[in-house]
Protein backbone atom coordinates (compact mmCIF):
# COMPACT_ATOMS: atom_id res chain seq x y z
CA UNK A 1 0.00 0.00 0.00
CA UNK A 2 1.28 3.45 -0.92
CA UNK A 3 2.36 5.66 1.96
CA UNK A 4 0.32 8.72 0.12
CA UNK A 5 -2.96 6.42 0.14
CA UNK A 6 -2.92 5.11 3.65
CA UNK A 7 -1.92 6.87 7.10
CA UNK A 8 0.95 4.86 8.38
CA UNK A 9 1.40 4.54 12.03
CA UNK A 10 3.79 3.61 14.31
CA UNK A 11 4.77 -0.62 15.02
CA UNK A 12 5.06 -0.11 18.70
CA UNK A 13 3.22 1.49 22.14
CA UNK A 14 5.03 3.56 24.23
CA UNK A 15 6.38 2.03 27.62
CA UNK A 16 8.32 4.94 29.31
CA UNK A 17 7.80 8.68 28.94
CA UNK A 18 10.45 11.38 29.53
CA UNK A 19 9.05 14.56 30.32
CA UNK A 20 10.34 17.94 28.08
CA UNK A 21 10.60 21.56 29.49
CA UNK A 22 8.69 24.43 26.98
CA UNK A 23 11.14 27.00 27.65
CA UNK A 24 9.63 31.01 27.45
CA UNK A 25 10.38 33.30 25.04
CA UNK A 26 12.24 35.36 27.50
CA UNK A 27 14.17 32.05 28.56
CA UNK A 28 14.50 31.57 24.96
CA UNK A 29 16.17 34.73 24.10
CA UNK A 30 18.39 34.03 26.75
CA UNK A 31 19.23 31.22 26.12
CA UNK A 32 20.50 31.11 22.35
CA UNK A 33 22.26 34.50 22.99
CA UNK A 34 24.31 32.83 25.48
CA UNK A 35 25.00 29.46 22.91
CA UNK A 36 26.31 32.47 20.52
CA UNK A 37 23.38 31.46 18.09
CA UNK A 38 24.48 28.38 17.43
CA UNK A 39 22.12 25.28 18.06
CA UNK A 40 25.24 23.10 18.97
CA UNK A 41 25.71 25.32 22.45
CA UNK A 42 22.26 25.19 23.60
CA UNK A 43 21.70 22.84 26.71
CA UNK A 44 19.29 20.61 26.09
CA UNK A 45 17.17 21.30 29.22
CA UNK A 46 16.48 24.79 27.32
CA UNK A 47 15.33 22.79 24.20
CA UNK A 48 11.11 22.25 23.74
CA UNK A 49 11.40 19.49 20.47
CA UNK A 50 15.38 18.68 19.74
CA UNK A 51 15.28 18.25 15.93
CA UNK A 52 19.37 18.70 15.64
CA UNK A 53 19.96 15.27 14.99
CA UNK A 54 18.94 11.95 14.70
CA UNK A 55 22.25 10.51 15.52
CA UNK A 56 22.52 8.56 19.11
CA UNK A 57 18.74 10.37 20.01
CA UNK A 58 16.76 6.86 18.94
CA UNK A 59 14.64 5.51 21.79
CA UNK A 60 15.34 2.12 22.39
CA UNK A 61 13.25 -1.03 22.56
CA UNK A 62 12.27 -3.61 25.11
CA UNK A 63 14.07 -5.69 23.65
CA UNK A 64 17.17 -3.57 23.18
CA UNK A 65 17.01 -2.31 27.21
CA UNK A 66 16.70 -6.00 27.83
CA UNK A 67 20.04 -7.13 25.97
CA UNK A 68 21.89 -4.71 27.82
CA UNK A 69 21.33 -6.36 31.09
CA UNK A 70 23.06 -8.92 29.27
CA UNK A 71 26.04 -7.16 27.91
CA UNK A 72 29.25 -9.12 28.57
CA UNK A 73 31.55 -6.71 30.19
CA UNK A 74 34.70 -9.02 29.90
CA UNK A 75 37.85 -7.40 28.86
CA UNK A 76 38.70 -9.97 25.89
CA UNK A 77 36.61 -12.21 23.83
CA UNK A 78 32.91 -10.53 25.34
CA UNK A 79 30.15 -12.41 24.29
CA UNK A 80 28.82 -9.36 23.25
CA UNK A 81 31.20 -8.74 20.33
CA UNK A 82 29.92 -12.08 18.89
CA UNK A 83 26.71 -11.72 18.74
CA UNK A 84 27.73 -8.15 17.39
CA UNK A 85 29.35 -9.71 14.78
CA UNK A 86 26.87 -12.28 13.98
CA UNK A 87 24.20 -9.42 13.41
CA UNK A 88 26.62 -8.16 11.26
CA UNK A 89 27.49 -10.85 9.07
CA UNK A 90 24.21 -11.81 9.05
CA UNK A 91 22.20 -8.77 7.94
CA UNK A 92 25.39 -6.92 6.10
CA UNK A 93 27.15 -9.68 5.03
CA UNK A 94 30.82 -8.69 5.31
CA UNK A 95 33.13 -10.91 6.41
CA UNK A 96 35.40 -9.19 9.21
CA UNK A 97 33.78 -7.09 11.81
CA UNK A 98 35.66 -4.46 13.65
CA UNK A 99 34.22 -2.61 16.51
CA UNK A 100 34.17 1.26 17.14
CA UNK A 101 33.37 4.13 19.46
CA UNK A 102 31.14 5.52 16.68
CA UNK A 103 31.33 5.91 13.15
CA UNK A 104 33.98 8.68 12.82
CA UNK A 105 36.50 5.63 14.74
CA UNK A 106 35.55 3.69 11.20
CA UNK A 107 36.03 6.92 9.25
CA UNK A 108 39.29 7.19 11.43
CA UNK A 109 40.81 4.11 11.24
CA UNK A 110 39.86 2.84 7.41
CA UNK A 111 41.21 6.20 5.98
CA UNK A 112 44.51 5.46 7.85
CA UNK A 113 44.64 1.98 6.48
CA UNK A 114 43.49 2.99 3.03
CA UNK A 115 44.73 6.33 2.09
CA UNK A 116 48.65 7.51 1.26
CA UNK A 117 49.38 11.23 1.34
CA UNK A 118 48.37 12.75 -1.82
CA UNK A 119 45.83 10.23 -2.72
CA UNK A 120 42.09 11.16 -4.00
CA UNK A 121 38.80 9.51 -2.65
CA UNK A 122 35.73 10.31 -4.81
CA UNK A 123 32.94 10.17 -3.36
CA UNK A 124 28.54 11.13 -3.67
CA UNK A 125 29.10 13.91 -1.45
CA UNK A 126 31.32 15.34 1.67
CA UNK A 127 30.22 14.21 5.22
CA UNK A 128 31.91 16.71 7.94
CA UNK A 129 33.80 14.06 9.49
CA UNK A 130 34.41 11.42 6.94
CA UNK A 131 36.06 13.93 4.42
CA UNK A 132 38.09 15.28 7.54
CA UNK A 133 39.92 11.67 8.44
CA UNK A 134 39.96 11.45 4.33
CA UNK A 135 42.23 14.48 5.03
CA UNK A 136 44.08 13.95 7.95
CA UNK A 137 45.29 10.76 5.83
CA UNK A 138 46.69 12.43 3.36
CA UNK A 139 43.78 12.41 0.77
CA UNK A 140 41.80 14.56 -1.05
CA UNK A 141 37.76 14.66 -1.30
CA UNK A 142 36.37 15.24 -4.91
CA UNK A 143 32.72 15.18 -5.60
CA UNK A 144 30.75 13.09 -7.84
CA UNK A 145 27.82 12.93 -6.89
CA UNK A 146 24.81 13.85 -9.72
CA UNK A 147 24.80 17.63 -10.61
CA UNK A 148 20.76 17.28 -9.22
CA UNK A 149 21.85 16.51 -5.85
CA UNK A 150 23.04 20.30 -5.65
CA UNK A 151 19.97 21.35 -6.60
CA UNK A 152 17.28 21.52 -3.79
CA UNK A 153 14.70 21.73 -6.09
CA UNK A 154 15.30 18.88 -8.25
CA UNK A 155 12.82 16.08 -7.50
CA UNK A 156 15.10 13.10 -9.25
CA UNK A 157 14.15 9.99 -7.35
CA UNK A 158 17.63 9.00 -6.63
CA UNK A 159 19.76 12.18 -5.98
CA UNK A 160 22.42 10.40 -4.03
CA UNK A 161 23.53 8.75 -7.53
CA UNK A 162 27.04 8.79 -8.64
CA UNK A 163 28.01 10.18 -11.85
CA UNK A 164 29.38 7.55 -13.43
CA UNK A 165 31.33 9.93 -16.25
CA UNK A 166 32.83 12.32 -13.81
CA UNK A 167 33.77 9.07 -11.68
CA UNK A 168 35.97 7.62 -14.19
CA UNK A 169 37.49 10.77 -15.01
CA UNK A 170 38.94 10.87 -11.31
CA UNK A 171 40.41 6.78 -12.01
CA UNK A 172 41.25 8.05 -15.24
CA UNK A 173 43.34 11.71 -13.85
CA UNK A 174 44.28 9.90 -11.39
CA UNK A 175 46.15 6.19 -11.83
CA UNK A 176 47.33 4.77 -8.92
CA UNK A 177 46.19 6.88 -6.62
CA UNK A 178 42.53 6.35 -5.99
CA UNK A 179 42.42 4.05 -2.86
CA UNK A 180 38.41 3.84 -2.55
CA UNK A 181 35.57 5.07 -4.04
CA UNK A 182 33.16 7.05 -0.85
CA UNK A 183 29.38 6.36 -1.12
CA UNK A 184 27.10 7.15 1.36
CA UNK A 185 23.52 5.78 1.33
CA UNK A 186 21.83 7.76 1.52
CA UNK A 187 23.67 10.91 0.96
CA UNK A 188 22.89 13.52 4.23
CA UNK A 189 24.14 16.35 3.12
CA UNK A 190 22.00 16.60 -0.04
CA UNK A 191 19.32 15.62 1.99
CA UNK A 192 19.13 12.33 3.00
CA UNK A 193 18.68 11.13 -0.89
CA UNK A 194 18.87 7.95 -2.01
CA UNK A 195 21.93 5.72 -4.36
CA UNK A 196 19.52 3.54 -6.42
CA UNK A 197 20.63 0.02 -6.23
CA UNK A 198 21.92 -0.09 -10.09
CA UNK A 199 24.06 3.02 -9.38
CA UNK A 200 26.00 1.53 -6.40
CA UNK A 201 26.54 -1.90 -8.79
CA UNK A 202 27.38 0.14 -11.68
CA UNK A 203 29.84 2.47 -9.07
CA UNK A 204 31.07 -1.19 -8.44
CA UNK A 205 31.89 -2.48 -11.60
CA UNK A 206 33.85 0.54 -12.74
CA UNK A 207 35.68 0.84 -9.73
CA UNK A 208 36.61 -3.08 -10.10
CA UNK A 209 37.66 -2.82 -13.77
CA UNK A 210 40.35 0.07 -12.40
CA UNK A 211 41.23 -1.91 -9.21
CA UNK A 212 39.67 0.53 -6.85
CA UNK A 213 38.09 -0.42 -3.75
CA UNK A 214 33.91 0.89 -3.05
CA UNK A 215 33.74 1.50 0.84
CA UNK A 216 30.35 1.93 1.52
CA UNK A 217 28.80 4.36 4.39
CA UNK A 218 26.35 2.27 5.92
CA UNK A 219 24.96 4.96 8.79
CA UNK A 220 21.49 4.71 6.99
CA UNK A 221 21.55 2.10 4.22
CA UNK A 222 17.80 0.96 5.56
CA UNK A 223 16.42 4.39 4.88
CA UNK A 224 18.13 4.47 1.22
CA UNK A 225 16.96 0.87 1.09
CA UNK A 226 13.37 1.98 1.49
CA UNK A 227 13.76 4.50 -1.27
CA UNK A 228 14.88 1.76 -3.77
CA UNK A 229 12.02 -0.30 -2.63
CA UNK A 230 9.49 2.30 -2.88
CA UNK A 231 11.26 3.55 -6.45
CA UNK A 232 13.61 1.60 -8.12
CA UNK A 233 12.05 -0.64 -11.06
CA UNK A 234 11.67 -4.22 -10.26
CA UNK A 235 12.57 -3.88 -6.41
CA UNK A 236 8.79 -3.61 -5.13
CA UNK A 237 7.91 -6.51 -3.31
CA UNK A 238 11.74 -7.54 -1.83
CA UNK A 239 12.29 -6.28 1.61
CA UNK A 240 14.58 -3.62 2.77
CA UNK A 241 16.78 -6.55 5.04
CA UNK A 242 17.12 -7.94 1.34
CA UNK A 243 18.01 -4.74 -0.57
CA UNK A 244 20.41 -3.63 2.46
CA UNK A 245 22.00 -7.03 1.24
CA UNK A 246 22.23 -6.04 -2.16
CA UNK A 247 23.70 -3.18 -1.02
CA UNK A 248 26.25 -3.93 0.86
CA UNK A 249 27.30 -7.07 -1.90
CA UNK A 250 28.08 -3.96 -4.10
CA UNK A 251 31.05 -2.96 -1.93
CA UNK A 252 34.66 -4.01 -0.41
CA UNK A 253 33.51 -2.91 3.03
CA UNK A 254 31.03 -0.20 5.00
CA UNK A 255 31.77 1.99 7.55
CA UNK A 256 28.89 1.97 10.44
CA UNK A 257 27.43 4.41 13.25
CA UNK A 258 25.33 2.08 14.80
CA UNK A 259 24.38 5.63 16.58
CA UNK A 260 21.66 6.33 13.55
CA UNK A 261 19.71 3.36 11.50
CA UNK A 262 20.80 0.58 14.43
CA UNK A 263 18.99 2.51 16.99
CA UNK A 264 21.29 2.65 19.67
CA UNK A 265 23.08 5.27 21.45
CA UNK A 266 26.24 5.32 20.70
CA UNK A 267 28.65 2.90 18.95
CA UNK A 268 29.40 1.83 15.13
CA UNK A 269 31.99 -0.46 13.45
CA UNK A 270 33.89 -0.82 10.24
CA UNK A 271 33.43 -4.07 8.12
CA UNK A 272 35.53 -5.30 5.53
CA UNK A 273 36.22 -8.39 3.29
CA UNK A 274 39.57 -8.07 2.64
CA UNK A 275 41.39 -10.39 5.53
CA UNK A 276 44.49 -7.95 5.04
CA UNK A 277 42.61 -5.07 5.76
CA UNK A 278 40.77 -6.20 8.80
CA UNK A 279 44.31 -7.05 9.75
CA UNK A 280 45.64 -3.71 9.18
CA UNK A 281 42.36 -1.80 10.90
CA UNK A 282 42.56 -4.05 13.84
CA UNK A 283 46.44 -3.06 14.23
CA UNK A 284 45.32 0.41 14.74
CA UNK A 285 42.17 -0.16 16.70
CA UNK A 286 44.05 -1.24 19.57
CA UNK A 287 45.89 2.28 19.77
CA UNK A 288 42.91 4.47 18.93
CA UNK A 289 39.78 2.98 20.03
CA UNK A 290 40.43 -0.61 22.22
CA UNK A 291 40.97 -3.86 21.98
CA UNK A 292 39.13 -5.77 18.40
CA UNK A 293 36.50 -6.98 20.80
CA UNK A 294 34.87 -3.96 21.87
CA UNK A 295 36.63 -1.15 19.97
CA UNK A 296 35.90 1.65 22.63
CA UNK A 297 32.28 -0.15 23.17
CA UNK A 298 31.09 -1.74 26.62
CA UNK A 299 29.81 -4.97 26.41
CA UNK A 300 26.17 -3.92 26.70
CA UNK A 301 26.37 -0.93 24.10
CA UNK A 302 27.62 -3.89 21.32
CA UNK A 303 23.98 -5.58 22.87
CA UNK A 304 21.84 -2.71 21.91
CA UNK A 305 23.75 -2.39 18.16
CA UNK A 306 23.35 -6.54 17.48
CA UNK A 307 19.67 -6.28 18.49
CA UNK A 308 19.13 -2.31 17.34
CA UNK A 309 20.69 -3.72 13.72
CA UNK A 310 18.03 -6.79 13.33
CA UNK A 311 14.87 -4.07 14.53
CA UNK A 312 16.13 -1.26 11.93
CA UNK A 313 15.73 -3.89 8.87
CA UNK A 314 11.96 -4.93 9.85
CA UNK A 315 10.14 -3.20 6.86
CA UNK A 316 7.21 -2.00 9.67
CA UNK A 317 9.81 -0.39 11.31
CA UNK A 318 11.00 1.59 8.48
CA UNK A 319 7.74 2.60 7.00
CA UNK A 320 6.76 4.38 10.22
CA UNK A 321 10.27 6.44 10.35
CA UNK A 322 10.29 7.74 6.88
CA UNK A 323 6.23 7.86 7.17
CA UNK A 324 7.05 10.36 9.89
CA UNK A 325 9.55 12.40 8.05
CA UNK A 326 7.13 12.81 4.73
CA UNK A 327 4.13 13.68 7.23
CA UNK A 328 6.32 16.76 8.57
CA UNK A 329 7.53 17.52 4.78
CA UNK A 330 4.39 17.39 3.19
CA UNK A 331 2.85 19.67 5.39
CA UNK A 332 5.68 22.29 5.36
CA UNK A 333 5.82 21.73 1.29
CA UNK A 334 2.02 22.26 1.42
CA UNK A 335 2.28 25.79 3.22
CA UNK A 336 5.03 26.99 0.24
CA UNK A 337 8.33 26.57 2.44
CA UNK A 338 11.41 26.02 0.56
CA UNK A 339 12.13 22.57 1.19
CA UNK A 340 14.48 19.87 -0.25
CA UNK A 341 12.74 17.92 -2.84
CA UNK A 342 11.86 14.80 -2.48
CA UNK A 343 11.85 14.57 0.75
CA UNK A 344 14.72 13.07 2.50
CA UNK A 345 15.23 9.71 5.21
CA UNK A 346 16.19 10.99 8.38
CA UNK A 347 14.84 15.09 8.36
CA UNK A 348 13.72 18.23 5.95
CA UNK A 349 15.78 20.27 4.99
CA UNK A 350 14.92 23.72 5.10
CA UNK A 351 16.20 25.99 1.63
CA UNK A 352 17.62 28.52 3.66
CA UNK A 353 18.89 30.30 0.38
CA UNK A 354 15.26 30.68 -0.92
CA UNK A 355 14.05 31.30 2.11
CA UNK A 356 16.16 34.58 3.18
CA UNK A 357 17.13 35.70 0.31
CA UNK A 358 17.39 38.81 1.57
CA UNK A 359 20.58 37.39 3.67
CA UNK A 360 24.10 37.12 1.52
CA UNK A 361 26.10 33.61 2.04
CA UNK A 362 28.52 35.32 4.20
CA UNK A 363 26.07 35.91 6.70
CA UNK A 364 25.51 32.57 7.23
CA UNK A 365 21.44 32.15 6.21
CA UNK A 366 21.22 28.82 7.65
CA UNK A 367 22.46 29.32 10.46
CA UNK A 368 20.47 32.76 10.94
CA UNK A 369 17.25 30.32 10.22
CA UNK A 370 18.06 27.48 12.57
CA UNK A 371 18.66 30.48 15.27
CA UNK A 372 15.26 32.03 14.34
CA UNK A 373 13.52 28.68 14.65
CA UNK A 374 14.33 28.01 18.10
CA UNK A 375 13.23 31.68 19.22
CA UNK A 376 10.10 30.84 18.06
CA UNK A 377 9.56 27.50 19.72
CA UNK A 378 12.07 25.89 21.35
CA UNK A 379 12.88 23.52 18.73
CA UNK A 380 16.33 23.03 17.94
CA UNK A 381 17.83 22.00 14.06
CA UNK A 382 20.98 22.04 12.48
CA UNK A 383 22.99 24.35 10.26
CA UNK A 384 23.87 22.76 7.18
CA UNK A 385 25.45 25.44 4.66
CA UNK A 386 28.86 27.48 4.88
CA UNK A 387 29.22 26.97 8.54
CA UNK A 388 29.30 22.75 8.43
CA UNK A 389 31.26 23.50 5.19
CA UNK A 390 34.08 25.35 6.99
CA UNK A 391 37.28 25.99 4.90
CA UNK A 392 39.66 24.47 2.00
CA UNK A 393 42.14 22.78 3.55
CA UNK A 394 44.85 24.35 0.44
CA UNK A 395 43.43 27.70 0.28
CA UNK A 396 42.53 28.30 3.78
CA UNK A 397 39.26 30.36 2.03
CA UNK A 398 35.48 29.90 3.55
CA UNK A 399 33.66 26.82 0.70
CA UNK A 400 30.59 28.20 -0.63
CA UNK A 401 28.36 25.10 -0.82
CA UNK A 402 25.24 25.33 -3.17
CA UNK A 403 23.13 24.24 -0.55
CA UNK A 404 22.55 26.32 2.39
CA UNK A 405 20.05 24.63 4.44
CA UNK A 406 18.81 23.85 8.06
CA UNK A 407 17.81 20.53 9.09
CA UNK A 408 14.97 19.21 10.90
CA UNK A 409 16.20 16.01 11.67
CA UNK A 410 13.88 13.44 13.67
CA UNK A 411 14.88 11.20 15.89
CA UNK A 412 13.84 7.48 15.48
CA UNK A 413 10.96 6.18 17.69
CA UNK A 414 10.99 9.57 19.76
CA UNK A 415 8.61 11.91 19.12
CA UNK A 416 4.87 11.92 17.69
CA UNK A 417 2.65 12.98 15.28
CA UNK A 418 1.21 15.98 17.62
CA UNK A 419 5.08 17.06 17.74
CA UNK A 420 5.35 16.95 14.00
CA UNK A 421 2.55 19.57 13.89
CA UNK A 422 3.84 21.83 16.24
CA UNK A 423 6.94 21.90 14.48
CA UNK A 424 4.97 22.48 11.08
CA UNK A 425 3.51 25.86 12.77
CA UNK A 426 6.53 26.73 13.74
CA UNK A 427 8.46 26.89 10.77
CA UNK A 428 5.13 28.04 8.92
CA UNK A 429 5.17 30.94 11.71
CA UNK A 430 8.99 31.99 10.54
CA UNK A 431 8.06 31.82 7.09
CA UNK A 432 5.69 34.49 7.59
CA UNK A 433 8.28 36.66 9.56
CA UNK A 434 11.15 35.61 7.52
CA UNK A 435 11.61 39.26 6.05
CA UNK A 436 12.87 40.87 9.46
CA UNK A 437 15.39 37.83 9.66
CA UNK A 438 18.77 39.27 9.54
CA UNK A 439 22.31 37.45 8.76
CA UNK A 440 24.95 36.91 11.33
CA UNK A 441 28.44 37.32 11.74
CA UNK A 442 30.86 34.76 13.41
CA UNK A 443 32.76 35.65 16.54
CA UNK A 444 34.65 32.84 17.03
CA UNK A 445 35.94 30.14 14.75
CA UNK A 446 37.30 26.72 15.68
CA UNK A 447 39.66 25.13 13.53
CA UNK A 448 38.52 21.88 13.25
CA UNK A 449 34.31 20.93 12.40
CA UNK A 450 33.67 24.50 13.16
CA UNK A 451 30.05 24.41 13.28
CA UNK A 452 30.01 22.68 16.40
CA UNK A 453 31.67 25.37 18.58
CA UNK A 454 31.58 28.57 16.39
CA UNK A 455 29.64 31.59 18.07
CA UNK A 456 27.87 34.36 16.54
CA UNK A 457 25.91 37.91 17.12
CA UNK A 458 23.11 39.26 15.19
CA UNK A 459 24.05 41.80 12.45
C1 LIG B 1 24.35 13.75 12.02
C2 LIG B 1 25.61 13.06 12.39
C3 LIG B 1 26.32 13.43 13.66
C4 LIG B 1 27.10 14.64 13.33
C5 LIG B 1 28.38 14.51 12.84
C6 LIG B 1 29.08 15.63 12.46
C7 LIG B 1 28.46 16.86 12.53
C8 LIG B 1 27.20 17.00 13.03
C9 LIG B 1 26.52 15.87 13.42
C10 LIG B 1 27.15 11.45 11.55
C11 LIG B 1 27.58 10.68 10.46
C12 LIG B 1 26.81 10.61 9.24
C13 LIG B 1 27.30 9.92 8.16
C14 LIG B 1 26.53 9.84 6.90
C15 LIG B 1 29.23 9.32 9.38
C16 LIG B 1 28.81 10.00 10.50
C17 LIG B 1 29.69 10.02 11.71
N1 LIG B 1 26.07 12.22 11.48
N2 LIG B 1 28.48 9.29 8.24
O1 LIG B 1 23.90 13.60 10.90
O2 LIG B 1 25.63 11.22 9.14
O3 LIG B 1 29.17 9.15 12.66
O4 LIG B 1 28.56 10.66 14.54
O5 LIG B 1 28.81 8.21 14.89
O6 LIG B 1 30.79 9.60 14.51
O7 LIG B 1 23.81 14.45 12.89
P1 LIG B 1 29.33 9.43 14.24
Amino acid sequence: MPLERRSWAEPFKIKMVEHVRIPTREQRERAIAEAGYNTFLLRSRDVYIDLLTDSGTSAMSDRQWAGMMLGDEAYAGSESYYRLEASVRRHYGYAHVVPTHQGRGAEHIISRVLIREGDVIPGNMYFTTTRLHQEMAGGRFVDVIVDEAHDPASECPFKGDVDLGKLERVFQENPGRVPYVSVAATVNMAGGQPISLANMKAVYELARHYAVKVILDATRIAENAWFIQQREPGQQGRSVGQIVKDLCAASDGCTMSAKKDPLANIGGFLAVNDVEVAEAARNLLVAFEGLHTYGGMSGRDMEAVAIGIEESLQDDHIRARIGQVLYLGEKLRQAGVPIVLPIGGHGIFLDARAFLPQVPQEHYPAQALAAAIYLDSGIRAMERGTVSAGRDAASGEERKPKLELVRLTIPRRVYTQAHMDVTAESVCAVYEERDAIRGLRMTYEPKLLRFFQARFEPR
